[in-house]
């Protein structure tokens, strides 16, 4: 697990197959400290056909390579993060599928999940949505209000990532809030130019 402030996420929603590999590279060369493969509704052939083209992206831009939901994958592909939701299933289980070797993460919703994901020994969390977002709609936004205390109690012993509805617009609120680090999904994969919509994210989150 690196320091890294922005998280980015190629998620198979936005993008098409056959542009993954070059999304990612503007997603790395914009300066992404992490990069997480996204695919929900994909057949596992295809989550782990983009898997094995996206990883030595990442590899040669010395990012870690985060797979979403499938720790069996993970594993077997030698990635080096795995990423849990609420309704995956305990840490400890996830551990007997991975190993001690990567690190695991885990989507919290409001500040006792994300105290929660901490006591039980989670490498990172996200916590959000902060706002309401496509790319997780119908879920309930939390706001910006507990955002300084999960950054007291929890962002100050692992990396904790805002997410859900952050962009260029409100990535200033989000950072008045309290937040340190973030997740930006939809903003980043449909800008014009990807690499520099991440560069000025990278930016606006420098201290
Ligand atoms: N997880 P965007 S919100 C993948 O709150 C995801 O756990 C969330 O996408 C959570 O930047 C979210 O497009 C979507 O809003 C984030």
């Amino acid at each position: 697990m690196n320091n890294a402030r922005l998280y980015a996420i190629l998620d198979l929603g936005y993008v098409a197959e056959e542009n993954a590999e070059s999304v990612t590279a503007s997603l790395l060369a914009g300066g992404a400290g992490l990069l997480q493969l996204r695919a929900k509704n994909q057949d596992l052939a295809t989550i782990e056909r983009v898997a094995r083209r996206l990883l030595p992206l990442c590899r040669q831009a010395g990012v870690p390579f985060v797979l979403n939901d499938h720790a069996a994958l993970a594993a077997t592909i030698g990635a080096d993060g795995l990423h849990i939701g609420q309704d995956d299933g305990s840490l400890a289980d996830a551990r007997k599928i991975v190993g001690s070797d990567l690190f695991i993460g885990r989507s919290t919703h409001s500040l006792d999940q994300a105290r929660a994901a901490l006591a039980e020994g989670f490498d990172c969390i996200g916590f959000g949505p902060l706002f309401p977002t496509p790319t997780k709609a119908g879920r309930p936004s939390i706001g910006l209000q507990d955002i300084v205390a999960m950054e007291r109690e929890v962002g100050s012993k692992i990396p904790a990532f805002c997410i859900g509805g952050i962009t260029p617009e409100t990535l200033p609120q989000v950072l008045a809030a309290g937040a340190r680090r973030v997740v930006i999904v939809s903003a980043l994969l449909t800008a014009a130019d990807i690499r520099a919509a991440t560069a000025e994210a990278v930016l606006a989150l420098r201290d």
